[in-house]
């Protein structure tokens, strides 16, 4: 039951009194005070990061957890796994465990409880074990190529995530299928202040041994490499060798080879020699100034590591050729040029080996296409970003944003109407802002500003990021969810916080302010011709088969799906993935900046709880039957309110509830009996029952007390 005597504050938030942003809060750091994370709003958790390993977690907690349903016991993760996948396995419906929340708000490990609770339920058996050890072990792995220490996540995924974890009839295991989104590939070759590259370059220089690093032609020395930071060289608490060995068990238990771990490696320590290759512009040709390759040293390991002609590799990286239909017109690049072609060539080569070691993941647990399948969905995506300078990337994380919460609010009140339905009982529509109007604004096929930005990347003639926000302010400029400098100013009100090359985007969760600078490059997205060819020469299979366009037979004209064309497909794909499921929702929230456990910055937190809908959610849970609770446990906790009931009852459980119901003073508006639950409508109600239940036991007490005293 969810409110057990020993609680702090309340368990469910639909039980809040009064309900509103204050109390709320309140209740959030009142709970995260005395170390209970977890809150609930219905079915949806709330988890608050602790900053600390708390004694909540592993095989005792997932034996009780395993034993008990939803509302029993104390809200906690194991507990939406539980019901998850218990509804999974005896009543076929898939499931989806939708994470959202900002950076460092334990979305990773909120996703990692998942999978370990229920790798430890389901199945038993040497090839279920394999199974379930494969998938557990895609997290390293992953971790160690897609996460990196930023300012606000010492482990930060900068990529999404999205896992199905497919089971058989009877709920073993049989394998999975992994999706990414958007790796932050510009980590690749430049990071913030106080921030590291990828955590696999570092694993890679402290935990190989002299005889790896000398195979693959490196130093261990980080200071050498111009692609890692030095300044931040090690991350407290993080043990970059021992990890490297990890990522080298995990990989093989996956079933990567030994060949494989070793030509993914020497990938990785190319685009770190990659980005040593130096850039001057001594080489002039014919009195212009052209871009040439300064110590030739490196780009001869690099040739000589990968099967590749290093005059070759250099004509590549300093100089572009042009293909028309009639002639090709070689141009030489400037230094600056040379430099932009060496690093979109490391970011190209990281962002596909990463896509590759997914799809190489995916090949191991994949199942057969002729089983019949259960499937729980896992999404670990980025949340709602609102940095200082807004650009491309949070565009596309926000409007992917906009619609999980477009999905959040459908699926939350189609499942309580379907609950309603299931269960016989009427209710009336809920109204709640429809987020459709924004999404629309983005990605609308014909005129939706991704749209747009591709009219404005595929148009001849000189385009530019200002060409492109024109287009925007001319037709939004009456959108209601659109604002510009432009548009403002047409309505006299003129807005300094906002530069002239920016928009604005009135999101669910709040406006943002996007710089178009660099939008047209993202979304171009384009490696030159001439890279991916001399790549696709390279002799060492796993770099030639990343770039299969450099093969001059498939060569055609026609240039790939832009950035955002891609990213807005990928979407589509995932929403309809979720829609197809049951959703189970775990909503992050970090309570402090500076990753300290104990500390609760209410200011942090509201902002949050807005971006998440947080009291909407649960205006809209209340505004049906706020608790719901099948016959037996609701009988089994409040039968000692009757005599009929109470000590002994013989009879149904629906009934037994009629009965203690009954004696009560309680509106019958305020209940409604389902086929399998009771409805019970406000929390005052419950509160009410509550409140006698604890009366009733504190006499009983003292009856007891004096039956004992009697006795001696
Ligand atoms: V990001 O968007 O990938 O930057 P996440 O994934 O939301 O972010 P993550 O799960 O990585 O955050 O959590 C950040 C850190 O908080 C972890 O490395 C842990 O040190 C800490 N954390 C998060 N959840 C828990 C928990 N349940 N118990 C203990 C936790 N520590
Ligand atoms: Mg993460």
């Amino acid at each position: 039951m969810p409110l057990l005597e020993d609680t702090v504050g309340v368990e469910d938030l639909v039980l809040l009194e009064p309900l509103e942003e204050k109390s709320l809060l309140e209740n959030l750091q009142l709970r995260y005070e005395n170390k209970e994370i977890y809150t609930y709003i219905g079915n949806v958790i709330i988890s608050v990061n602790p900053y600390q390993q708390l004694p909540i977690y592993g095989p005792e907690f997932i034996a009780k957890y395993q034993n008990y349903t939803f509302y029993e016991l104390k809200p906690h993760i194991y507990a939406l796994a539980n019901m998850a996948y218990q509804s999974l396995r005896d009543q076929d419906r898939d499931q989806c465990i939708v994470i959202t929340g900002e950076s460092g708000s334990g979305k990773t490990e909120a996703s990692k409880l998942v999978m370990s609770y229920v790798a430890a339920v389901c199945g038993k058996g040497e090839q279920v074990n394999l199974v379930k050890e494969q998938l557990l072990q895609s997290n390293p792995v992953l971790e160690a190529f897609g996460n990196a220490k930023t300012i606000r996540n010492n482990n930060s995924s900068r990529f999404g995530k999205y896992m199905d974890i497919e089971f058989d009839f009877k709920g073993a295991p049989l394998g999975g299928v992994i999706t990414n989104y958007l790796l932050e590939k510009s980590r690749v070759v430049k990071q913030l202040q106080g921030e590291r590259n990828f955590h696999i370059f570092y694993q890679l220089l402290a935990g190989a041994d002299a005889q790896l690093l000398k195979a693959l032609k490196l130093e261990q020395d980080i200071s050498c490499y111009t692609y890692l930071n030095p300044e931040v060289s090690r991350i407290g608490g993080m043990d970059d060798a021992s990890n490297f060995r990890a990522v080298q068990r995990a990989m093989t238990v996956i079933g990567f080879s030994e060949e494989e771990i070793r030509q993914v490696l020497e990938v990785t320590a190319l685009v770190l020699k990659l980005g040593n290759v130096e850039m001057t512009d001594e080489f002039q040709a014919n009195g212009i100034p052209a871009s040439g390759i300064r110590n030739g040293k490196g780009i001869q390991e690099i040739g000589e590591m990968v099967g590749l002609n290093s005059e070759e590799l250099e004509r590549a990286l300093c100089s572009r050729t042009m293909e028309t239909a009639k002639e090709k017109v070689v141009t030489v690049l400037n230094v600056i040029q040379a430099q932009y072609a060496r690093d979109a060539l490391a970011k190209n080569i990281y962002n596909r080996l990463f896509n590759w070691i997914v799809n190489r993941i995916n090949e191991s647990i994949k199942v057969g296409t002729g089983e019949k399948k259960k499937v729980m969905g896992v999404l670990d995506i980025y949340g709602f970003e609102i940095l200082e300078d807004n650009s491309f990337e949070q565009f596309v994380i926000n409007y992917c944003n906009e619609k999980l919460q477009q999905v959040f609010i459908e699926l939350t009140l189609k499942e309580e109407q379907e609950e309603y339905k299931r269960e016989g009982i009427a209710w009336t529509k809920v109204d709640y802002f429809d987020n459709g109007i924004i999404c629309n604004l983005i990605e609308h096929n014909q005129r939706g500003i991704l749209a747009m930005l591709d009219e404005e990347c595929l148009r001849p003639g000189v385009v530019s990021d200002s060409t492109f926000l024109a287009k925007l302010n001319q037709l939004f400029s009456k959108h209601s969810h659109y604002e510009s400098k432009v548009t403002q100013n047409a309505q006299r009100q003129y807005d300094h916080t906002m530069g002239l090359s920016c928009f604005r985007i009135c999101h669910y969760a709040g406006k943002v302010t996007y710089n178009v600078a660099g939008f047209i490059d993202k979304n171009n997205d384009l490696l030159f011709r001439d890279l991916s060819q001399v790549m696709w020469k390279a002799r060492h299979p796993l770099l030639h088969s990343l770039f299969p366009e450099g093969n001059p037979k498939e060569a055609s004209l026609k240039r790939p799906p832009t950035a955002g064309a891609q990213f807005k497909s990928s979407v589509a794909i995932l929403m309809k993935n979720l829609y197809s499921k049951n959703p189970n929702y775990i909503r992050c929230i970090k309570p402090n900046e500076n990753q300290q456990r104990g500390q609760f910055s209410s200011e942090l937190v509201v902002v949050q709880t807005r971006y998440l809908g947080l009291l909407e959610n649960v205006r809209v849970r209340r505004a049906g039957y706020a608790f719901r609770q099948g016959y037996k446990p609701f009988l089994e906790r409040y039968r000692l309110l009757s005599p009929c009931t109470w000590p002994y009852w013989n009879g149904g459980d629906r009934e037994g509830v009629e009965k203690v119901l009954g004696e009560l003073s309680i509106s019958s508006e305020e209940l409604a009996y389902g086929k399998t639950k009771l409805f019970i409508k406000s929390p005052k109600t419950l509160f009410y029952l509550e409140e006698k239940r604890h009366l009733r036991l504190q006499q009983l007490a003292i009856l007891i007390q004096k039956v004992y005293r009697g006795w001696r």
